[in-house]
């Protein structure tokens, strides 16, 4: 069965071993309850279940400081190579349950809290999540950050300390509504440790003065100066005592030696001048599909650049004195364009700081730095106008610009006369500074995040790239915690697992394998179907709370959450949701296997077309589920404010997993991945990760259907196609789509015009029509498979059995191989079975 990973087993090293912490009940219970007293003054009885979560997190950090001492004493006496994974955002949800699980403590926690009548799960959810990211981007962070502990890799997060993270979505009338996301309540986080002393500068406007007597030298004069205060969270590596770190940058500014007369009267302009320039971290930008040409973004992003630089220089010169060694003992990572700023910046300061020439300064820049690309959206890639860099940050435009001319001349010099081919991979053109273009120029390594992806990276969007590096060019596919999404979200099939096969799969996660012959143990089957019931009460205990709807647990949990976009397609399962519905209506008595249709997600707050698709769904939610006639059969929820704590509810609890994107679109998805390894079977378009899972579960046990990403690329080169033949010739897409505009719903009209028109008079350009009757086929057989029980939780149970090659693990191990070319030895995920 499972061939891939086999042939893929990497050496055999040992774990770092495992030393869960000793602690009794009893003393875990007295020293939380004399921890609650010593915050708070209160006892037991007075204190709320704030309070308490407040103490519990509290004591678990006294024992993860233990820890990160330790692991910092280690680090500081072997001097590993070192990894920083630059990132602009940071989707952690939750810490304290996972904390306490790669702690080895989450039970005696538990039992301790029980013996003072309290139930861990209350304090739990008291926390808020860290929500300092949009979707995907920002979540893979954080899983990654959990596997480079996990693995005892030195590796350490670098990102920004958002005031306010992605905004609260409220439905209010059907419609989204945006709320600030206040996570700092108390203006601090349980888990951080503010190092003020390790405050950097970072400069702002100004002017470069050239200074050449002898050798050049670049003085940057009359800027604006903001401290970056580092805060950091610990990351808890899996039982084996290492703690690493995130640090996550606040912008300060110090008034204190500002003296009011200058600004005035009194010193109200010099307070809010400070608050001004502090504003810097106050808000995530809560976009993830299309670029954000603001000035404020751009400073956001050379502020985490600039700070994280500075520190990653300092701590490099702690240990060692030759520069040209960075790149032996630093890898430095940027997740996505965002931080690419990075490459002029250390430029900025081997150049300027410590009087590298250019040749040298250049060839530790691009042998430290690597990239990932995350998106082939071109709304989505970042070009600054080159006004906007030169204005805000001139020394580093100078060496941007002095970049370009370089690369320019090395594509001109390898093809000679080719002035289209310059112009296309120049870093600057047009008057814009094209990102992708710089952070490929200016690392050694550019990786897609699954197989199709980096293939259309390769073969058209960056072709150009490609054939003048080719060897720069790698694919990595993502991978995901399944400490956190197995192991902590699905704790009931995480011990059914166990029980079966033993705890390996926690440290190896590829012998998730094991449970391949449990396809045909019907016993097995059958308590994996209970655990899925379990996890489906659950969830429709939380829908019966929230939402007042009763669901079926018998029914198919089919589950759609994600950002609303076009490409995600969100509309393309309305569409089929009102096509059964219509079967119902004119039937009621027609077969079919009962539904609960799940979505959730955010959309970008101007993004007028995602947000009527919120509308579309929660107005086709009233309408079915108030419809008495249709017995039940269908049921339609719209879960508000989808964060990482709502998915942590639904994905254990989920029967399909709709990752429908239009192929070519999606660069991989990670969400697939999480239901996969909770037994979801995928009903998907052979696009991102899909197709990986689809080579992993085998082909046999996830529903594919739509056109091929070669397909529909090759539309896009030929201006599209024409969606009214498929309606014309269509009853049921005909049907579905006069309903948007003709008075089937109870709002005005023109409510889903724009939908409506896309479809029709805008060319369908993510293929909804042109999918639909293969989608309708797709999600028939899915239907009727699941009246096999049977075979449904055998596919389960494969689909789970071969989940562990997108444990972030495996990732990160070919990370650490391949592109960071860590000194120490491999971390495992798998181990080779004989
Ligand atoms: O990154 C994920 C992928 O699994 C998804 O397919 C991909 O859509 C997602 C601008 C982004 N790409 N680009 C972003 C995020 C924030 C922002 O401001 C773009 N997110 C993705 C992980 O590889």
């Amino acid at each position: 069965m499972l061939t891939k990973t086999n042939q893929e087993c990497p050496t055999r090293f040992p774990m770092p071993s495992s030393k869960p912490e000793h602690v009794s009940v009893v003393d875990f219970r007295d020293a939380f309850v004399a921890t609650l007293q010593n915050l708070h003054g209160k006892s037991l009885a007075e204190s709320t279940d704030q309070e308490k979560f407040i103490a519990l997190a509290a004591l678990t950090k006294e024992i993860i400081s233990k820890n990160l001492i330790e692991t910092r004493k280690q680090r500081a006496h072997d001097k590993p190579k070192q990894v920083y994974y630059l990132s602009i955002e940071y989707l952690l949800g939750r810490l304290l349950e996972s904390n306490l699980v790669n702690l080895g403590i989450r039970d005696t926690c538990a039992e301790a809290l029980s013996l003072v009548g309290i139930e861990l799960n209350t304090l739990l959810a008291q926390e808020e999540d860290a929500g300092l990211g949009n979707g995907g981007l920002g979540r893979l962070a954080a899983c990654y950050l959990d596997s480079m502990a996990a693995l005892g890799l030195a590796g350490h997060g670098c990102g920004l300390r958002y005031r306010y993270g992605l905004f609260e979505q409220k439905i209010v009338g059907g419609y989204q509504h945006e709320y600030p996301d206040n996570w700092l309540k108390n203006r601090s986080y349980v888990w951080e440790y503010r190092r003020p002393e390790e405050k950097a500068s970072v400069r702002f406007g100004g002017t470069v003065r050239v200074h050449t007597n002898g050798r050049t030298k670049f003085i940057h004069e009359n800027y604006e100066h903001i401290w970056a205060v580092p805060y950091d969270v610990p990351v808890v590596g899996y039982k084996n005592e290492i703690v690493n770190t995130l640090r996550l940058w606040s912008a300060e500014v110090d008034i204190s030696s500002h003296t009011c007369s200058i600004y005035g009267q009194d010193c109200n302009n010099v307070i809010s001048y400070k608050h001004g320039a502090e504003s810097l971290t106050d808000i995530l930008y809560p976009d993830d599909s299309h670029y954000e040409g603001r000035v404020l973004r751009l400073k956001q992003q050379y502020f985490l650049v600039s700070a994280s630089l500075q520190h990653i220089i300092h701590s490099f010169r702690l240990h060692h004195s030759k520069l040209s060694e960075l790149p032996d003992k630093v890898a430095i990572h940027i997740n996505d364009t965002h931080p690419a700023l990075a490459i002029p910046e250390l430029m900025r300061i081997l150049i300027d700081d410590y009087s590298l020439d250019w040749e040298e300064a250049w060839s530790i820049t691009v042998k430290t730095i690597s990239y990932t690309n995350h998106t082939v959206l071109p709304e989505a890639l970042e070009k600054w106008p080159v006004s906007m860099l030169e204005q805000l940050l001139p020394r580093i435009y100078m060496i941007i610009h002095e970049i370009n001319e370089r690369y320019c001349r090395d594509i001109w010099t390898k093809n000679p006369g080719d002035w289209d081919r310059v112009r296309s991979m120049a870093v600057i053109a047009d008057g814009q500074v094209h990102m992708a273009h710089l952070a490929i120029a200016g690392s050694h390594s550019v990786n897609g995040v699954a197989k199709i992806h980096t293939e259309i990276l390769k073969n058209s969007v960056m072709n150009n790239f490609y054939t003048h590096t080719p060897n720069k060019f790698s694919n990595v596919t993502n991978g995901i915690t399944h400490r956190r999404w197995l192991l902590m979200a699905n704790p009931l099939l995480a011990k059914l697992i166990t029980d079966a096969i033993g705890p390996s799969w926690l440290d190896y996660p590829c012998d998730l394998t094991k449970l391949t012959p449990f396809a045909k143990d019907a016993a097995f089957l059958e308590d994996l179907a209970k655990v899925k019931l379990q996890n489906k009460l659950n969830l429709a205990k939380y829908i019966k709370h929230k939402y007042n709807v009763i669901v079926d647990t018998n029914s198919i949990f089919d589950s759609h959450i994600k950002r609303i976009h076009a490409y995600k397609r969100q509309c393309l399962n309305a569409l089929h949701i009102m096509h059964l519905y219509n079967m119902l209506r004119e039937n009621p008595n027609i077969k079919m296997t009962p539904r609960t249709f799940i979505f959730g997600g955010k959309a970008a707050p101007g993004y007028y077309k995602a947000k009527k698709t919120i509308k579309l769904i929660t107005t086709l939610a009233d309408k079915i589920n108030k419809d008495k006639t249709i017995n039940g059969k269908l049921k339609v929820l719209f879960l508000g404010n989808y964060n990482v704590s709502l998915a942590e509810l639904i994905i254990p609890a989920s029967d399909v997993s709709e990752q429908i994107s239009t192929a070519s679109r999606e660069a991989s998805g990670t969400g697939n991945m999480k239901f996969m390894m909770n037994g979801a079977l995928t009903l998907g378009t052979m696009d991102g990760a899909n197709i990986e899972i689809s080579e992993a579960a085998d082909a046999d046990n996830i529903f594919i259907f739509g056109l091929s990403a070669e397909e529909v690329l090759n539309y896009y080169r030929h201006g599209g196609y024409n969606p009214w033949d498929v309606y014309n010739s269509d009853p049921r897409i005909k049907t579905v789509v006069d309903q948007l505009v003709n008075g089937f719903f109870p709002v005005d009209q023109n409510e889903f015009r724009t939908i409506h028109d896309a479809l029709l008079y805008h060319g369908d350009e993510y293929f909804l029509l042109k999918d639909f009757s293969s989608y309708v086929s797709a999600q028939q057989q899915v239907g009727e498979t699941y009246l096999s029980k049977s075979l449904w939780q055998q596919m389960c149970l494969l689909n789970i059995a071969n989940s562990g090659w997108f444990a972030g693990d495996r990732t990160f191990s070919e990370y650490a191989a391949e592109i960071w070319h860590l000194d120490q030895p491999l971390p495992v995920w798998c181990q080779c079975q004989s």
